[in-house]
């Protein structure tokens, strides 16, 4: 088991039987680097250095699980996906120049990301899938972040069985990450209500739990103390690590 991949992590006994995740990851060695110097805790075990393996179209999970809350089956979003998203907008405000709404047929537009890499769960399983989408990094850019942002809030379209929404954030050093994109395709296809349709975040340099799907707001923020539970996003307000680079 490759402790050090723990170190930064609250979940480190809870994780003590996660053969799946660990061998997966052992081709990554450990290695500390801290990647926001205004964040004490931002200690990430980045094995990736920031840029996750690709894989071969033959090295594709066949049968690749759904996590997390269930699809969302409020009027809200029922209705958006009875008209294919036609009308979906993804919400880009808060410390930007230019707050903007974006329809999905924009976003596609943009689309400058096609890679197959590999999704690792907190839980302890591993697999490989293809998702296409915009670059964070683009998007931002299109909007314009104001110098006083810190982090990339996103607001979901799911709650958990208690009511609480879903939400999650990165700082602008993931965001700024070239393979940090806003999936629009997974398997070559528009993605799909199970897997975070219309529009999720995928991160392959973060643990699975960051890569916050039903995206349907976006907010540049200096600070994320006053979103709901104050740690940064829905697992790390039930005490998951806020940062999972693997
Ligand atoms: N909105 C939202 N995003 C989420 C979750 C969730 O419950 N809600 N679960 C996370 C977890 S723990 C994982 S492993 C992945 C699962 O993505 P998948 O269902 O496409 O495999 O989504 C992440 N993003
Ligand atoms: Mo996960």
């Amino acid at each position: 088991m490759n402790r050090r991949l723990f170190v930064a992590s609250s979940m480190a006994a809870a994780l003590a039987g996660c053969d799946g995740v660990t061998n997966a990851l052992a081709g990554n060695a450990g290695v500390r680097r801290v990647v926001d110097a205004a964040a004490p805790l931002n200690a990430g075990v980045i094995g990736t250095h920031g840029r996750a393996q690709l894989y071969a179209a033959s090295q594709i999970t066949r049968d690749f699980p759904t996590n997390g809350n269930p699809t969302p089956t409020d009027m809200t979003y029922a209705a958006l996906e009875a008209h294919r998203f036609a009308t979906y907008r993804l919400r880009v405000e808060g410390l930007v120049d230019r707050p903007h709404e974006f329809a999905l047929p924009a976003l596609r537009r943009m689309a400058n990301v096609d890679e197959i890499t590999r999704h690792d769960c907190v839980e302890g399983w591993s697999v490989v899938g293809r998702w296409q989408g915009v670059r964070l990094a683009t998007l931002l850019a299109a909007v314009g972040v104001k110098p006083e942002a810190r982090y990339v809030v996103f607001y979901s379209f799911d709650s958990d069985s208690q009511g609480t929404p879903f939400y999650g954030s990165i700082g602008l050093d993931e965001a700024a990450a070239p393979q940090t994109q806003l999936a629009t395709s997974f398997k070559g296809q528009p993605t799909p209500a199970a897997y975070g349709g219309p529009v999720r975040l995928r991160i392959p340099t973060q643990l699975g739990y960051k890569s916050t799907k039903w995206v349907h707001r976006i907010a540049l923020v200096d600070s994320y103390k006053k979103i709901y539970g104050g740690h940064g996003g829905y697992w790390e307000d039930n005490g998951y690590a806020y940062y999972a680079g693997i």
